[in-house]
């Protein structure tokens, strides 16, 4: 097959079209069928904590159809593929706010997909950002939720709250035995676990000459 290949760092020049074999993914991977893409110049400590002066081009961002992922981590889809399994999707709350309404299309569909949506009150990954980098001073990331199992009953799907540890289990099971989409809601406590990108808001290297003031050694 045709690609694009991000042969070495640097901007456009290095994205290179080449012949590969068809790749086959394992576990934990995802072959997308391509049908567009455009250059990202947002994230910029992706790659090697550089800045984006330095780092012309730092990914592709690419819209396209999942063809191959054996390990089955698009939920809706892998319904669809295997209707006999249950298909479990499990979100934060923020998360949760921004893909909502996924669930009109499984109500629509007819596709029996859970979504286990922890609901801490936050957005949990950016507080600690906060918390390690502004001080305690929280922009942004405490929530004030809604019932999520009410908007799951709002948009069609089934909605279970969940606030004991020990209704976990059963609550789960129901919400598969349910064969609807179903909203599995758990209340959950704030505690922080590490931010996931420990890098995130560090002060960066800069690499050209005009921000050697600015930069850290
Ligand atoms: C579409 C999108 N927007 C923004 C982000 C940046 N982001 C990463 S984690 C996060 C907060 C997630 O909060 P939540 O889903 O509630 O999970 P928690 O950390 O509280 O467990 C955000 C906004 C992202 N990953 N994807
Ligand atoms: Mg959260």
């Amino acid at each position: 097959m045709r690609a694009i290949v991000l042969e070495t760092f640097g901007g456009l020049d290095s994205l290179v079209y080449r012949d590969i074999p068809e790749p086959e993914p394992v576990v934990g991977q995802v072959v997308i069928e391509i049908k567009a893409f455009g250059l990202n110049h947002a994230e910029m400590h992706m790659r090697r904590g550089e800045w984006a002066e330095a780092a012309q081009v730092i990914g592709i961002e690419c819209v396209g159809l999942v063809k191959s992922c054996p390990g089955g981590e698009f939920p809706i889809g892998a319904k669809v593929a295997a209707p006999d399994r249950p298909a479990i999707a499990y979100v934060g709350d923020g998360a949760w706010g921004m893909s909502l309404q996924e669930t009109l299309t499984c109500v629509r569909e007819n596709i029996p997909v859970v979504a286990v949506v922890f609901n801490n009150g936050q957005w949990g990954a950016e507080k600690k950002n906060q918390i390690d980098f502004y001080a305690d001073r929280y922009v942004g990331t405490n929530l004030k939720n809604p019932s999520f199992a009410g908007i799951a009953k709002a948009m069609g799907a089934e909605g279970i709250t969940v606030g004991h540890p020990g209704e976990v289990g059963d609550a789960l099971k129901q919400a598969v035995a349910n064969n609807k989409p179903t909203i599995l809601e758990l209340m959950v406590t704030q505690e922080l676990g590490d931010p996931f990108r420990r890098d995130a808001l560090k002060k960066p290297k800069r690499l050209l000459d005009k921000y050697k003031d600015f930069t850290v050694a």
